[in-house]
């Protein structure tokens, strides 16, 4: 086992999943679903009715998840029958309108399909148990909507990941869920109710039935982001590093790119150096980047910084010490250069947050600009609630135009400069999207690389955690340069 901390934090809504499999509303095995593919994992979210406790903690979580995300609605619905009752204990504890949709409309009386009381141009929120294709919840929806209400967001306490999100955000539904199955999983195998070989075999049998199909129109063009990224003429990553602006440091990187055929950036979040160094040798041929954490290593000497430098020339990767640095220019410069990390003497690439202005760049760039050495800054983050967005993240944006002596790209979740000199480096990447209990969100290579047209995709957990990481490493490889070469084939030259 690696020395990787990857502990979750206690509000992971652990003890409702451990819950939800002591009562046996998840399963773990062999079944044949409804459309005849065997899965090994079954939601039974029905048996949830009959403990009263989890109704009341599974309601309290649904109606806290609309409240955060600042939904402005008017009634709630719950999708018959699981989340019906879940609805109604909602509506009753904060004196909220239901409305209940019927299955079938009634064949004698009114003849009504939905029971309450309407009221057009109204918002209704919709709750369900667990979302598969997205398809129960599109139904009510349809229903809702053609009684004149207003549907535009959805409440799950399950999202399967295998289409229904992209699905219902096409017709207009935002999907919020509690729990992911990248989430289940990682409690579930943590408290040693799976091993880690079933929750191998549930993340591939999840990629592998994604039930989403996008729509011709979508394929040849992406998303509605891809569509903007087919508008630019689309340069290859060896075209951007001959280009005149393009900073030495991002031209030798995007350069072993084109040539290694990778756009992998390893996050190596080891906590021993030797493990470390293993770890670089063995994903070496794989990566274009090493992304470290110098100071989460409990035996760090000299030695190591050797070492890796050493690995970086054999199998031809960079190195980025993931500093964040966020102080004043003068205090940024000694902890770039000086203290026991000395940084700036064995990493290419370190990264800054832009908050304390533009002195932290002129810090960095004193001592790295003279070494060659590169500086990326932080525009937006992966994690939830992150302040980096809108203005803040147009004026790193500008503080990276005016200082591009050093400062080559960014670390943000999508493309936000056009200038193709500038490379964005994208975290919080997984093959299946969710998150950690600490806020973490994860999106998946293709969405990284296609869709929002950034251009490396850095992964931790989803390489360091899995049984095989050479194997794994190939995997995200293989996914983040498809992506790249998609997005080639689809640029509008
Ligand atoms: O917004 C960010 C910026 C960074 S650099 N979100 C991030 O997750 N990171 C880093 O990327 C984070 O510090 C960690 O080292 C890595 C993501 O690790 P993972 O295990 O969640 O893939």
């Amino acid at each position: 086992m690696l020395s990787t901390d990857s502990k979750m934090g206690n509000e992971c809504h652990e003890s409702l999943i451990l819950k939800l499999h002591d009562v046996q509303a998840v399963k773990f095995g062999k079944f044949t679903l409804k459309s005849g593919i065997t899965s090994p994992i079954y939601f039974d979210l029905r048996v949830i009715v009959s403990h009263p406790s989890l109704m009341n903690q599974v309601s309290s979580l649904l109606y806290q998840r609309a409240k955060d995300q600042g939904l402005k609605y008017q009634s709630i619905c719950g999708v018959p029958y699981t989340a019906l009752p879940l609805a109604t204990i909602i509506c009753a504890n904060h004196e909220l309108p239901m409305l209940i949709r019927r299955k079938e409309a009634k064949d004698y009386g009114t003849k009504k399909i939905i029971e309450g009381t309407i009221h057009p141009g109204d918002t209704c929120l919709i709750i369900e148990d667990v979302v598969t294709s997205g398809s129960s919840v599109m139904e009510t929806a349809l229903v809702l909507q053609a009684e004149g209400l207003k549907v535009t967001d959805a409440i799950v306490l399950m999202d399967r990941e295998q289409g229904g999100s992209a699905m219902l955000a096409k017709r207009g539904i935002e999907l919020h869920s509690i729990i992911s199955i990248s989430g289940l999983l990682s409690v579930l195998l943590q408290a040693e109710r799976i091993d880690t070989s079933m929750a191998e075999r549930v993340r591939r049998f999840i990629q592998e039935n994604n039930t989403y199909e996008p729509s011709r129109d979508e394929e040849d063009n992406g998303s509605s982001d891809a569509k903007k990224v087919c508008k630019r003429k689309e340069l290859s990553y060896g075209d951007r590093a001959q280009l005149p602006s393009t900073h030495p440091l991002a031209a030798q990187l995007l350069t072993l790119m084109e040539e290694k055929k990778t756009n992998l950036c390893v996050s190596a979040d080891l906590t021993a150096c030797e493990e470390l160094l293993q770890l670089a040798d063995l994903l070496g041929p794989h990566i274009c980047l090493l992304k470290t954490h110098v100071d989460i290593l409990q035996d760090f000497s000299p030695a190591f910084t050797k070492s890796l430098v050493d690995l970086a020339l054999k199998h031809n990767f960079l190195i980025f010490e993931d500093r964040k640095f966020a102080d004043i220019g003068n205090t940024v410069k000694h902890q770039y250069e000086g203290g026991l990390f000395q940084i700036s003497s064995w990493s290419h690439i370190v990264n800054a947050h832009a908050v304390p202005g533009p002195g932290v760049v002129k810090g960095l760039s004193e001592v790295g600009h003279p070494l060659n050495r590169g500086c990326l800054l932080i525009a937006q983050m992966s994690s939830q609630g992150s302040l980096a967005t809108g203005d803040y993240t147009q004026a790193v944006v500008k503080m990276a135009e005016e200082h591009s002596d050093f400062v080559f790209g960014f670390i943000s979740g999508s493309r936000i400069s056009s200038k193709p000199e500038f490379l964005h480096m994208t975290p919080g990447v997984q093959m299946l999207s969710g998150g950690d209990c600490l806020g973490q969100q994860y999106s998946r290579p293709d969405d990284v690389i296609f869709n929002k047209g950034s251009d490396i995709i850095i992964v931790g957990r989803g390489i360091l955690g899995a049984s095989d990481m050479v194997k794994a490493a190939a995997e995200y490889r293989e996914a983040g340069w498809n992506a790249y070469l998609k997005r080639l084939n689809n640029s509008c030259l």
